[in-house]
């Protein structure tokens, strides 16, 4: 395709520098660009430079935004693929998307609120309230009605309940588990015996339990249940009226080598020209990586097409103008995005956004927002490398577990000091309340849906293949799957490209 590129511009009397032929390779139709791109100079330079490009993708928008109705499709279009493995069910006719007016809430983001200076005041106030929060959605729970302070419960010898952030886990030679458990009276050590099913619990760091059972007289706390605070009990999916379906993705990692041009370019030509399943797509969640990014792990520069953290944001953007006017997007950051890595993160910087139709909208990471009534919680993941690593049983092939977890921990990254950078803000925003109705994560390139006590959980995929960092690390992507969720049923499927 390069080849043909250089070709194609040179029997026009134009040359490109690398970076103008890695940003056209991005596109679907590479050369429908380059003959869209050509259009746009009244007089084509020399050589063809990211800046030419830039310069034209800007005017092109700014038409675009103009005369929305003039807005040019691309010129070939790769033919449609049958549906896969959407159910007959999902194929009923609905009313298209285009009829839905735009129903989008942004219910809680840090975007605009951030505090947090990172001092050690700081962090102690973060703690602070995210033991007073998780305590209180722990008190709710009957076996902890009489739940008493660490100091106290100590004390007694007869069975006691109290509620604490662990702050060390263990496992003696024996098989036992011993965790360290602290309110802001004492702490305990707490023994989880190898004969019990609390000795297989995925009890993590800094996470916030409730625990029950009885002092011995050694000061060793004998525990009978670990509570988590969890979901209490199933709940129903709240039902829109209409067929509005949202579509979820993630980890696009435009600029990197490994970004699946193909694959994208047959998910964008079904978008625009496909079947009543795509025809129902009313929304686009991202959740994260929707780049590659610059400089996020060592030697990272030999394995971009596009250096330059403005291009790579500017082809995405070309990508997304592609695709259907009704579809609207909400973008979240993820660990490669230009933003503070420290979770929450706040939505791209207004440089970046407005390098985007007026169709996208910025959040941060995490996000919870109603689309129709319907609660999505979107979060990108980064905190599963440290659930994989603190946890034998989840694995990265396997993301939905994880999710379940953080679900039972009513916390999205409780384990401080890991993988995760965490910023001290003066509340916590990475515990799960509300409870959302969908929970959507990315991060691990995998993909999947599933269901915890009623909540979707969607795990959403990657369009970028196999890197050198995976491979050495053993993880398998399972790239180019859509996740696709109907807002009236609660009813998810994957669509493969
Ligand atoms: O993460 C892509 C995948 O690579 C995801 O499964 C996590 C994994 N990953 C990322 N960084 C690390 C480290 N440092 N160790 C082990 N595994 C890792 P992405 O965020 O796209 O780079
Ligand atoms: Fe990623
Ligand atoms: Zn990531």
């Amino acid at each position: 395709m390069r080849d043909r590129i250089l070709s194609f511009l040179s029997e026009r009397g134009t040359l490109a520098d690398e970076q103008a032929v890695a940003y056209l390779l991005t596109q679907a139709d590479p050369i429908g660009a380059a003959e869209r791109l050509l259009r746009s100079f009244s007089d084509p330079p020399m050589v063809i430079t990211l800046v030419d490009i830039r310069a034209a993708v800007a005017i092109a928008r700014a038409a675009s935004e103009r005369a929305p109705a003039l807005r040019p499709t691309p010129a070939l279009l790769p033919a449609p693929r049958p549906l896969g493995s959407i159910p007959a069910s999902f194929r009923e006719t609905v009313a298209p998307a285009s009829d839905v007016a735009e129903d989008l809430r942004i219910l809680k983001d840090i975007t605009g609120h951030s505090t947090c200076e990172g001092t050690l005041a700081d962090f102690a106030r973060y703690f602070r309230h995210r033991f007073h929060t998780i305590s209180r959605l722990l008190r709710s729970r009957p076996e902890l009605a009489g739940a008493m302070e660490i100091a106290r419960a100590k004390k007694l010898t007869r069975d006691t309940a109290f509620i604490g952030m662990v702050t060390e886990v263990r496992t003696t030679k024996n098989g036992h588990r011993i965790l360290e458990v602290e309110d802001e009276t004492d702490s305990a050590a707490v023994l989880l015996p190898a004969d019990s099913s609390l000795a297989s619990d995925a009890i993590v760091n800094d996470e916030v339990i409730g625990v029950a059972g009885r002092s011995n007289d050694r000061g060793l706390f004998i525990a009978k249940s670990i509570v988590h605070p969890d979901l209490p009990t199933s709940k129903a999916f709240p039902r829109t009226d209409g067929h509005v379906r949202v579509a979820f993705m993630s980890d696009i990692h435009v600029g990197s080598r490994t970004f699946l041009a193909d694959r994208w370019a047959k998910f964008e030509a079904w978008a625009c020209d496909g079947d009543e399943v795509a025809r129902s797509l009313r929304y686009l969640v991202l959740s994260g990586d929707v780049v590659d990014g610059i400089g996020v792990y060592p030697r990272q520069d030999e394995e971009l097409v596009l250096d330059d953290i403005y291009a790579q944001y500017e082809a995405l953007s070309s990508m997304l103008h592609e695709l259907p006017d009704h579809l609207k997007v909400i973008l979240s950051p993820g660990n490669h995005d230009a933003v503070r890595p420290a979770e929450p993160q706040p939505a791209l910087p207004a440089a970046i956004q407005k390098l985007f139709d007026s169709n996208v909208t910025f959040v941060g990471n995490p996000c919870t927002m109603s689309l129709h009534g319907v609660r999505i919680l979107a979060y990108h993941g980064r905190s599963m490398d440290d659930f994989v690593s603190a946890v034998p049983a989840l694995s990265y092939a396997r993301p939905l577990d994880a999710m379940r977890e953080m679900l039972r921990k009513r916390h999205l990254a409780p384990i401080y000091g890991g993988k995760t950078p965490i910023a001290p803000e003066s509340e916590d925003h990475l515990i799960i309340d509300p409870v959302p109705d969908i929970f959507v994560t990315g991060h691990v390139h995998a993909a999947g849906v599933g269901e915890h006590r009623g909540v979707v959980l969607v795990n959403s995929s990657t369009w970028q293949a196999q890197t050198s960092f995976q491979k050495m690390h053993n993880i398998e992507p399972v790239p180019a799957r859509l996740p696709i969720v109907d807002l009236h049923t609660g009813e998810a499927v994957v669509k493969a490209f």
